[in-house]
Formats: structure tokens, C-alpha cells, sequence
């Protein structure tokens, strides 16, 4: 949590600036969290690939998002910005309050972020930035054999565990489906969504959470910034 001094506070009204890519998995689980809040905030574009001073004076890890809050103060990484704004602005609840089912949302959380988001990443650049990039066509073999070494393990676990609700934890909407559906927008992104048929469940439970007004409102954004991604290889500016 930096304070970068040369940086003046850019609002004055008092409410949150958001940095980062729209296409990012975790710029759209902040995006949507600060919606389900109420909060208003401003978006700014921050390639997370120029690792400026300016950037870094902001999160020295160079990754995005970076909250800024209205006197210039920053807060890095999605899952810590979730945890200050629920400590901040408590109503509605998106962590459960009982510890059990609290350390589940957390736990899945933490499992959307690094192991289910690895893999829509890479199907991600597999199709829209190795390309451009290379100058060479996406690899279909590539891409299908990478899906079926891969994608069994993940997504028939979360087939098992998804809920015919909107909450994967005790029932209630919160932090774990938020952060379990924004990674799973990246197939879509790519143009190649993921199969419904093979894995209906979960597939139903994406399409409630991604379906809602607070993810709706990321859509053009992230397409935009996909856009970007295709047609030039580089994070949207
Ligand atoms: N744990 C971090 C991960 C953030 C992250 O990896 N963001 C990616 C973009 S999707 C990034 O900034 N990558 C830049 C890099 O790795 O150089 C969070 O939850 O915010």
C-alpha cells in the first residue's frame, strides 16, 4: 500500500479510481465487487505489461488492479481490495460471517485466482495474442489437446460443487462466485466459451453470475480491451 507523491489525488469527489485492463480476470472480480457494493468508481487504463515508475510506485509487484482511493492512496491485488471494501463497506455481505464457510469462499477464491485462472489465460493467448503476436494463426490441435489434458480435472470439480443458486457458499452471493466466474469470461473473450453440454451445471451457475448487472457492466469494457489485445497485440490504452 504505496502512497506515490508525485502522483496528485485525481478526484475530488470521494470515490474509488480502478487501474487496470478491462480484459484482466482480476480487474473484472474487482469491477464486479465494487458494483455489488453500490460503490461508484472511476475506471482508468493501466497496461499491466509497462512496468512504469509510475505503475510501480503504485503496486511494486507491477499487477493489476490498483484501487486508488480520493486522497491518492493505493491498495494492490483483487483479493486484498475485496477484503478492505467489505472491511469499509460491510453492507451487502459478500464474505460469509460464519469462519467455516468463510474459509471455504476464501479457499475458492484462491483456487479461481490461481488454478482455474492459469488455465483460461492460456486459452486466452492461445487465441487472440500468440497470434497477433506471431503473425501465425491460432492452432486448433494446440488449443484441443491442451483443453482435453486440462480442463477435466478443474472443471469437473467445479461441475460437482456448483450450486443451482447463485451462491456456491452457504447459498449466498459473494466473494467465491464472483471471483470464480471472472476468469471463465476469458473463454468467452477468446471466442471459444465453455462447453455447456460437458459441464451443464456449473456452465448454468457461470451464466447466473456473469449474467447479472454488475458483471453485465464490464461487457463492453472487456470487449474493447480484447479488442485491443487481437488487433495489436498490446493492453488497451
Ligand atoms: N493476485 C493478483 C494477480 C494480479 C495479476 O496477475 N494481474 C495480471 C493481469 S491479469 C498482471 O498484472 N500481470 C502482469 C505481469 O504479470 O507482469 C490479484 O489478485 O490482483
Amino acid at each position: 500500500m504505496l502512497r506515490y507523491s508525485a502522483i496528485k489525488p485525481t478526484l475530488e469527489n470521494d470515490i474509488y479510481i480502478l487501474h487496470g485492463a478491462t480484459s484482466s480476470p482480476f480487474v473484472r472480480k474487482t469491477w464486479i465487487f465494487l458494483k455489488e457494493k453500490g460503490l461508484e468508481f472511476e475506471h482508468r487504463q493501466l497496461d499491466p505489461l509497462d512496468k512504469s515508475p509510475r505503475f510501480l510506485a503504485m503496486n511494486p509487484a507491477g499487477r493489476i488492479p490498483v484501487l486508488e482511493e480520493a486522497d491518492g492512496h493505493f491498495i494492490a491485488d483483487s483479493s486484498v481490495i475485496c477484503d478492505y471494501l467489505e472491511r469499509v463497506h460491510p453492507i451487502p455481505a459478500m464474505f460469509p460471517s460464519d469462519h467455516r464457510q468463510r474459509a471455504r469462499a476464501l479457499w475458492l477464491e484462491e483456487y479461481a485466482d490461481t488454478t482455474l485462472n492459469s488455465l483460461c489465460a492460456r486459452i486466452f493467448w492461445m487465441h487472440i495474442i500468440i497470434p497477433v503476436r506471431t503473425g501465425e494463426p491460432a492452432n486448433p490441435a494446440e488449443i484441443e489437446a491442451f483443453k482435453a489434458s486440462e480442463y477435466p480435472a478443474i472443471f469437473d470439480y467445479l461441475e460437482s460443487v456448483a450450486p443451482d443458486g447463485e451462491g456456491i457458499v452457504g447459498g449466498q452471493f459473494g466473494i467465491a462466485d464472483i471471483a470464480l466466474a471472472a476468469p471463465v469470461r476469458l473463454l468467452d473473450l477468446a471466442g471459444d466459451p465453455l462447453d455447456h453440454a460437458r459441464w451443464p451445471r456449473f456452465g448454468r451457475y457461470y451464466d447466473r453470475t456473469i449474467g447479472r448487472e454488475s458483471a453485465l457492466s464490464i461487457v463492453q469494457h472487456d470487449l474493447a480491451a480484447t479488442e485491443a489485445w487481437r488487433t495489436t497485440g498490446q493492453a488497451p490504452t
